[in-house]
């Protein structure tokens, strides 16, 4: 994937993240346009006229939007994955697990509902925890108090609408 390639995105999305994180494991340089989902830029609106939804990959001005679609054409971009565990390849699956079971602890803190109990589940606990120490995780990953503050803000704006 040569060329001059632009993300837009939210740094709080999982759809998002998963585009970031496929980029990433393939070693592919871009820029990420952050953008406001309040306030849509003018790009994002003529690259996704249609949806007008993130994330956006603009290539040599060139746009595709709907991360599977963006995932797939990244993966076939370059042959290899990212050594993970176990000798295992980061492939497509973990950039798909990563930013739904990654923050399970935002989850946790701020639904109070317990989404992986180690005790229940140690195989995949020990799994996600060794996906979350990978530095490329660790980069790609917003921080942990700045997911609980935007699910907070989505948990109160989808009370309000449900009972307005
Ligand atoms: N099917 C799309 C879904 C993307 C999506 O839902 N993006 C949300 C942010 S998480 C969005 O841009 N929402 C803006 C809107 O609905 O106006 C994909 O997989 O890329």
């Amino acid at each position: 994937m040569a060329g001059r390639v632009v993300l837009h995105g939210i740094g709080a999305s999982p759809y998002s993240k998963r585009v970031e994180l496929a980029l990433k494991v393939k070693g592919i340089e871009y820029e990420f346009v952050e953008e406001d989902l309040t306030n849509k830029s003018e790009a994002l609106l003529r690259f996704n006229p249609v949806h007008k939804k993130v994330p956006v990959l603009v290539r040599n001005g060139r746009p595709i939007a709907e991360s599977p679609v963006l995932e797939e054409g990244i993966k076939g971009s370059y042959p290899m994955g990212f050594p993970f565990i176990n000798g295992d390849n980061m492939g497509l699956l973990y950039i798909f697990v990563c930013p739904i079971l990654g923050p399970h602890k935002v989850l946790e803190e701020v639904l109070g509902i317990k989404f992986l109990d180690p005790e229940k589940y140690p195989t995949v606990t020990s799994w996600v925890k060794a996906l979350n120490e990978l530095p490329l995780v660790r980069e790609a990953m917003p921080p942990h108090e700045k997911l609980v503050g935007v699910l907070q803000f989505l948990r109160a704006s989808l009370l309000e609408s449900a009972v307005a």
